[in-house]
Order: structure tokens, then sequence, then C-alpha cells
């Protein structure tokens, strides 16, 4: 049993408690939260873990979705506009990949750990991110990509990804557990994705889709119009929308879903995703340089949707640390309030993401996994600037800890 004291203890509970000079008692599990005075006498005999100076406390961050495999790209893709991105992606795909080995992924989940993220969502397109992500020391959701839009491929396409299912389903345990990705309206046949997503509530898993990214997607489903017609027309001069978004959505009304971007989702589709009690996953940093626009936060909170914070791959951002794309996403929704959406931020990267991921973690409560870090302020802050000031200070950790296990 050890008490950590912190000049600061974020819990991240449901009434954002922060407790100052305060403490946690734990051992795999979190056993007391409370004031550090009061803890220390109760509990005389536990190992004390003091902090250094502006210490905060706080649960291990959680990110949603990053796609491990495009892990080497730096500047190969094409930003500002999204088919030219998705073109360049399918042009260097087999270079990317050959160029993610494991050991190249094994060092991002490391500098991802160090940057104070204990949970991920990894979304897997070909499995080759299976080793690094069994062997990581964060848990992992590991989300198997489906995908396919030819109807007469529809059985080939949903046998890989049942085999890459399958073959992940051998490392479940409780720090990897296995899910399903269903890609996206624009290039998922929704036969494919009804199989896909049946499985998923056979099996109890999460689902996680890309959905109303970019203004071709809308133009796409809305209208079989813009640049997804000229995109699509290449192959098959007769391509039309393989199912209006009302449908898309629908398919996933029994899933547990993290609905990723949704910069172009409507006021109804967002009224669904709040009505299926799903989530919607915002990537700040992917959505500017895809050049999609920026997901209307307000419209999101309006309808009280579960809110979540995903880095997406470093095909689509420069960095995988949290703290970098809150601090992002604080200069991007300039016109919210600062304190507020820094609170709302942190939120997104712990609590909100352990309820979508289904994790038992996100929250320095009695009973949940002891998965904390310990970060510090550069100087002396006051109570009612500390989620902001930590979004914009902080860069890695001092401690981190998963299921009560120091690392790094
Ligand atoms: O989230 C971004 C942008 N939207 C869609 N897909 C991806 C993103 N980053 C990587 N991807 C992957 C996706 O999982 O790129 C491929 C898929 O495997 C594009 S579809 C050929
Ligand atoms: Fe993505």
């Amino acid at each position: 049993m050890t008490l950590i004291t912190a000049d600061f203890v974020l819990t991240c509970n449901e009434q954002f408690e922060i407790i100052e000079e305060g403490a946690v008692l734990f051992d795999t599990q979190i056993l007391e939260v409370g004031k550090a005075s009061i803890l220390k006498e109760k509990h005389p005999t536990a190992t004390l873990l003091q902090t250094p100076k502006n210490s905060v406390l706080l649960p291990g961050l959680i990110n949603s979705h990053v796609h491990l495999e495009f892990s080497a790209n730096q500047s190969m893709l094409r930003y500002g506009d999204f088919i030219p991105w998705l073109q360049s992606i399918i042009a260097h795909r087999d270079e990317l990949s050959a160029l993610a080995t494991t050991e190249l992924m094994t060092c991002k989940l490391h500098e991802m750990l160090k940057s104070g993220t204990t949970s991920l969502g990894a979304i897997s397109s070909f499995g080759a991110d299976l080793e690094a992500c069994v062997n990581a020391p964060q848990r992992v959701v590991y989300f198997n990509e489906v995908l396919g839009s030819v109807p007469s491929a529809v059985d080939v396409m949903y046998s890989d990804f049942r085999g890459r299912l399958e073959a992940s389903k051998e490392f479940t345990c409780k720090h990897f557990i296995p899910a399903i990705s269903v890609h996206s309206p624009y290039s998922t046949h929704p036969i494919l994705a009804k199989k896909a997503l049946q499985l998923a509530l056979d099996e109890g898993c999460v689902v996680s889709t890309h959905f109303m990214e970019s203004p071709a997607e809308r133009a796409w489903m809305d209208e079989g119009s813009g640049d997804f017609q000229s995109f699509f027309s290449a192959f098959n001069p007769h391509a039309k929308p393989m199912c209006t978004s009302v449908e898309y959505l629908a398919l996933f009304e029994k899933n547990a879903t993290l609905f990723t971007h949704g910069v172009h989702a409507n006021q109804a589709e967002l009224h669904t995703i709040a009505e299926q009690n799903a989530t919607l996953t915002h990537c700040p940093v992917s959505n500017r340089l895809l050049g999609v626009g920026a997901l209307d936060v307000e419209a999101v909170e309006n309808e009280n949707i579960n809110l979540t914070l995903g880095t997406d791959g470093l095909s689509s951002n420069i960095s995988l640390s949290l703290w970098d794309e809150m601090r992002s996403s604080l200069m991007m929704h300039s016109d919210k309030a600062l304190n507020t959406l820094a609170k709302t931020l942190l939120q997104s990267v712990t609590c909100n993401a352990a309820h979508a991921l289904k994790l038992p973690c996100g929250a320095l409560k009695e009973g949940l996994a002891s998965d904390m870090i310990v970060v510090t302020l550069p100087q002396e802050c006051a109570i009612e600037t500390l989620p902001l000031q930590l979004i914009l200070h902080t860069h890695h950790t001092h401690l981190t800890f998963i299921d009560g296990e120091e690392l790094c």
C-alpha cells in the first residue's frame, strides 16, 4: 500500500474535484482519495511517496484514436485537402508500411508513455502493429479495421478482417482488448459493416468508425457529388454512395461506438449519435492538416455527447502527445472560453475516454485501476487555472503508474 501526496490531486471524477494538498492511497487499485493530512493520519503504515513542489497527480491519459502503422510518415504525405491526402496515403502505403517496423512503433508507444498516455485506442489497418501493441506497457484497445466497397470482394475483405481479429483475440488480457473498426461510410459496404457490427455485439467489442470527416465526404454521402465523385470514378464511372448517412448511423444503433471526426456531421446526425449513447472523438490537428475544418465543439456539447480526443496517426499529425493535441485544440477553438475548454479537454482524455473504451481507469476514484501520472508545473498556480496551466506547460511526466506499477 502506497500513499502518494501532491500539491494538487486532479481527480477527473464526476464533480471534476481538485484537491489541494491531496493524496491517493493505492496498490494495483485506488483505495482512497482525499486530503494528505487526513490520509497520512489514517494510514500511518503506508509507504509514503512525496512528489516535488508544484506537483499535480492526475489519471493517466487516454488517446482514443491512433494509427500506429502510419508512424513512419514525416513529410511524405500531402496536407491541406482531404482527397489529395487520401491519394498520397494510398500511393505511399507500401513504403510507409515497410518503414513502420515493430521497433519504430514500440519507440512511439514509449514516447507516448513518457508524455503520460497510459491507454490508447489503436486503429489497426493491417495487423502489423499487433506485436508492438501486445507488448506495450499501456492498456491497448486494439481496433481491427474492416473496409471494402466492391460487393464482389466483400467476402474476401471480411475473411481477412476476421483472420486479424482472431489473431488479436489470442492475446486478450486486461491490458490488451481486441475491438472492431469499420473504416468509414465512403469505404465500407453496408453488408460488410453489418457483419462486422454483429460480430462486435456477439463478442462484446467496442467499435470505432471515421464519420463525416471532410466536406468531400458530406457532398458524396448527400449527393454523390464533389471530390469523392472524381476519386471513385477513376475506379468505376457509375460509382454512387453505398447508403445514406442516416442509414450508416443506424447500422451502429446497438453498438458502443466512437465516431471519429464528425466535423461535417449535421445537427440531426449529432442528435442520433447522442441518442445512441455513442462517443465523438475529436482529432483537431489531423482535421487542420487534412484541411477539413474545425469541429463545432459547442454543437457536440449541446447534444451532451461524450467527447474524447485522439491524435490520429503520424499520417495526419506531427506528434502523438495528448498534451500537444490539447494545446492545439485550445488554440483552434478560439471562440470557446479558455478555462472551460481546458477542463473539457482534460475530461476528454481521462474519464470520457475510459467510458467510451470501457476501461476501468480514467479517474482517481476508489476501486479504479491505479493508472496515474504526476506532472509538475514550473511555478505555483491558482486552482481555478490549473487545467489550463497544465495543458500549456506539460510535456513529460515526472512519474507514471499503470495498475499501481511505476514505469518509465
Ligand atoms: O483518420 C485519418 C483520416 N481519415 C481516414 N483514415 C485514416 C486516417 N489516418 C489513417 N487512416 C487510414 C485508415 O485507417 O488510412 C487508410 C485506412 O486504413 C485510408 S483508406 C485507404
Ligand atoms: Fe483515423
